[in-house]
């Protein structure tokens, strides 16, 4: 049987002619055209990336690997009497694009509980951080302390190779998966519980031991199997997945990508949107002395928010143009588990409610909400209520994703990234307001 990293090896060699013979031969066709707006506003819709691992249709949602959420979560092998995948199953999936066996996958899961340990100093140094430093912060320093640990740094240092330079951004890859969520239970614990800690159990795998040392009982255990996979990847240029990407380019390490990428995701129109949805809806369930808000009283509480000139979190896509199939998903999670949780039935007022109000607005190109809007609610129900650590949980699902695009990035002999500015001169010479 082939290891994964023998699987990913075969995987690089017979991608690799594809790319050179794209740039070789063809490396002049145009993709599309660039527009003034698109320079001004984030590069929205410039098709300037490539990544094989997931796409986003904006009508459909997110693929990983061609496959649907609803798809990935029935092919790829669970735990005994679990309903969701293991992660480290899916993390192989990611990386190949095959669905391991569940001997396969057997073998990922020892792999990541002999990486798993986490360096002394890395604790210290959270340690040494004041208690009330956001849990992102801690997270991102926390991954940024290991970069000693680094092969790839190690192997740039002692001559490198561009052919064999993904093995060792694969090897840091897989270092840093398996350590990320004991860091985050360490984080959690040592902020909000007391500083009182619970050792991993070697007998779990990845999502089961993080909801043993976060101490929640079943079934947070699928809740964070099915969490670290949805929020794996969303293409390329999502700004935590380029900001990866953007490191990595210059032959950063995965240490020092993933924390940039880190830094992204904790920005409130990103990742920390789901910590800013539910702190938004704790504020309007106390104005209501708890009671679920009639729909005449939640869409003034929406427009209230809009004529502050706040944006509603959780709703609107860059890219998406429907409700995200990631919400959908712990949407169907929360309908089978907690259908009566006072948090999901106000969520679900807010869906009936907001995406009307969205379009009479008349801003927001997505009506519709994203994953953020869901993802409070099924942590809150199990425990979680710490609304700041969301965005870390977010954090250890999307590295899976960055950390698979980063070690294809090596594989494929990808450029440093270096897209070129323009003056606002001239633009307006180009545009024909000035001469
Ligand atoms: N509420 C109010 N106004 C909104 C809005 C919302 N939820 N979403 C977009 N708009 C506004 C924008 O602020 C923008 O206004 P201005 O013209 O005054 O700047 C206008 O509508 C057009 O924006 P857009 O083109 O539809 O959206 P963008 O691609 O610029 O931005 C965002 C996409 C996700 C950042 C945006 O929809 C937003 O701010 N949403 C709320 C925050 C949020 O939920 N973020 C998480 C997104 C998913 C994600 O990345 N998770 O990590």
């Amino acid at each position: 049987m082939a290891t994964l990293k023998e699987k990913l090896r075969e995987k690089i060699e017979a991608h690799r002619p594809r790319t050179t013979r794209l740039l070789k031969e063809y490396g002049d066709v145009k993709v599309g055209e660039v527009t003034i707006s698109q320079t001004i506003n984030g590069m929205r819709g410039v098709k300037g990336l490539t990544t094989d691992i997931s796409y986003l249709d904006p009508y459909e949602g997110i693929r990983f690997r061609g496959r649907t959420i609803p798809e990935v979560m029935e092919v790829i092998p669970k735990p005994e009497g679990k309903d969701y995948p293991y992660v480290e199953a899916f993390w192989y999936y990611l990386l190949t694009g095959d669905v391991p066996t569940l001997e396969e996958t057997k073998e990922i899961v020892e792999e990541f509980k002999q990486r798993r340990t986490v360096p002394q100093y890395v604790f210290d140094i959270l340690r040494a951080m004041p208690r009330d430093t956001h849990p992102m912060t801690m997270f991102s320093a926390a991954v940024l302390s290991m970069q000693r640990e680094s092969k790839f740094a190690k192997f740039y240092a002692e001559g490198f190779n561009k052919m064999t330079a993904w093995e060792p951004m694969y090897e840091d890859a897989t270092d840093i998966i398996a350590r990320l969520p004991i860091i985050a239970a360490y984080i959690y614990r040592m902020k909000y519980k007391g500083d009182v800690h619970i050792p991993a159990d070697p007998d779990l795998d990845l999502g089961g031991n993080f909801a043993h040392m976060m101490g929640l009982p079943e079934p947070y255990d699928d809740v964070a199997r099915m969490y670290f996979i949805i929020h794996s990847d969303h293409e390329s240029g999502n700004v935590s997945a380029h900001a990866t990407h953007l490191v990595a380019s210059a032959l950063s390490d995965a240490y020092y990508s993933l924390s940039a990428g880190l830094d992204g995701l904790a920005g409130p129109l990103h990742g920390l949107a789901n910590q800013e949805v539910l702190k938004w809806i704790q504020g309007v369930m106390k104005k209501m002395d708890g009671k679920l808000p009639s729909e005449e009283e939640m869409k003034k509480f929406v427009w209230d928010t809009l004529n502050s000139g706040q944006v509603i979190p959780g709703y609107g896509h860059a890219v998406l143009r429907k409700t995200d199939p990631r919400y959908m998903a712990q949407r169907e999670f929360a309908l089978k588990h907690l259908p009566d949780d006072p948090i999901f039935k106000f969520v679900s007022r807010l869906y009936d409610v907001v995406p009307d109000i969205l379009r009479e607005h008349g801003k927001a190109k997505n009506p519709w909400p994203n994953v953020d809007a869901h993802s409070g609610v099924i942590q809150w129900h199990y425990g979680l209520r710490e609304y700041d650590f969301y965005t870390v949980l977010f954090g250890v699902g999307r590295a899976m994703g960055v950390l698979a695009n980063i070690t294809w990035d090596r594989g494929l002999g990808y450029a440093i990234e270096r897209p070129k500015s323009l003056t606002t001169d001239m633009l307006e010479e180009i545009a024909g307001i000035k001469k």
